[in-house]
């Protein structure tokens, strides 16, 4: 057999991290690998989506008033069970549920961590084999270890995330995942079945020539993004433009790609929905947690996205992320108008 000594598994690489730190008792480690293996369960079941009979509407509508696809709710359930069965989390809150799960048992009440999730963003793709992916981020808990968590556990400002990530199913299956020390990625070698690093240290470019955004909703957006979005069309070659727009209607990949080449995304309010559609505590701040470490921001277009303060689990905000270069010049948009 060819074995390639190069390659680093996401758990050696978790394992690894830990020799940093003579104190850690790997829990994060642990939830780390829950959190792979339920992303690799959810990943086989995206690939086989066009052949059995999981594809399509389930019929029920989610907490959003949005509906729900058979996808969702099977993900839901491998990361809720996953992160049950372990021995890192005391609860979950998701997309996919109107309340908080406190796992309330012996082990997961003495858990350090809790965890929010979008099990399955971007599924409004799965019907026409588009990029998905999963989104999460971790909060040390408030309440007392050995007691259940509560919702206090699940209100805390983005900036108190240990760690975030992401899942994209895609072209190829990746999992990217940042504490505060770095961003790093690992893409799933289907042949061994294992996350493998692929994207050590992963820094997000100040500047990029794509800008993401819906167009169609061009009319609806406030004077300063309008602004924006023509100054991305009018630039020339002398400042790297004419920007490209690119926009899959999948966070995940539109975000993920601004990451590693530079760019910015944005969904912003509208006059009909001044908060936008994007949901804080599960897709704007583990985004936001991951692109300021790489180096880039994230804004609501007054506020960081890491310092607002939460009032309900399901609340949404509008979404500026990317670049640094790019961020200033939106702001200095806004900002004139
Ligand atoms: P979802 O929760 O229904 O999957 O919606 C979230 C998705 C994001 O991934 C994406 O950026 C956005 O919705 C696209 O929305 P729109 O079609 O309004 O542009």
């Amino acid at each position: 057999m060819n074995f390639n000594r190069k390659i680093l598994t996401l758990d050696e690489f978790t394992i690894q991290q830990l020799r940093n730190f003579p104190h850690a008792t790997g829990e994060l480690s642990s939830l780390l690998r829950d959190l792979g293996l339920a992303a690799k369960r959810v990943n086989v079941e995206v690939n086989k989506a066009g052949l059995v009979d999981i594809l399509g509407d389930h019929g029920s509508v989610n907490v959003q008033g949005e509906e729900v696809k058979k996808l969702d709710i099977f993900a839901n359930n491998q990361f809720m069970k996953v992160l049950q069965h372990g021995v890192s989390c005391a609860g979950i809150a998701s997309e996919e549920l109107d309340d908080i799960v406190v796992f309330n048992d012996e082990i997961s009440n003495q858990s350090k961590y809790v965890v929010m999730f979008d099990p399955l963003d971007g599924s409004g793709n799965i019907d026409v084999n588009i990029s998905i992916g999963t989104i999460f981020g971790v909060y040390r808990r408030l309440s007392e270890r050995g007691t259940p968590c509560n919702e206090k556990d699940f209100l805390q400002k983005g900036i108190q995330q240990v760690a975030a990530g992401y899942i994209v199913y895609g072209s190829s299956t990746m999992l990217v995942y940042a504490t505060r020390r770095g961003v790093n990625g690992f893409t799933l070698d289907p042949s061994i079945g294992e996350f493998c690093l692929s994207h050590p240290d992963i820094k997000c470019p100040p500047v990029g020539n794509i800008y993401s955004v819906n167009h169609g909703n061009f009319f609806r957006y406030e004077k300063g993004v309008q602004e924006y979005i023509t100054a991305c069309q009018k630039k020339d070659k002398t400042n790297g433009g004419p920007y490209t727009q690119r926009y899959i209607g999948s966070m995940v990949a539109d975000v993920h790609r601004g990451l590693i080449k530079g760019g910015i995304f944005m969904y912003p309010g509208t006059t009909d929905k001044p908060n936008g559609k994007l949901r804080l505590a599960y897709e704007c701040n583990p985004f936001a947690f991951i692109v300021e470490v790489a180096g880039g921001r994230a804004t609501n277009g007054k506020q960081r996205i890491l310092e607002i303060e939460p009032t309900t689990l399901h609340q949404r905000v509008p979404m500026f992320i990317g670049s640094k270069d790019m961020m200033d010049e939106l702001e200095g948009c806004l900002i004139n108008n």
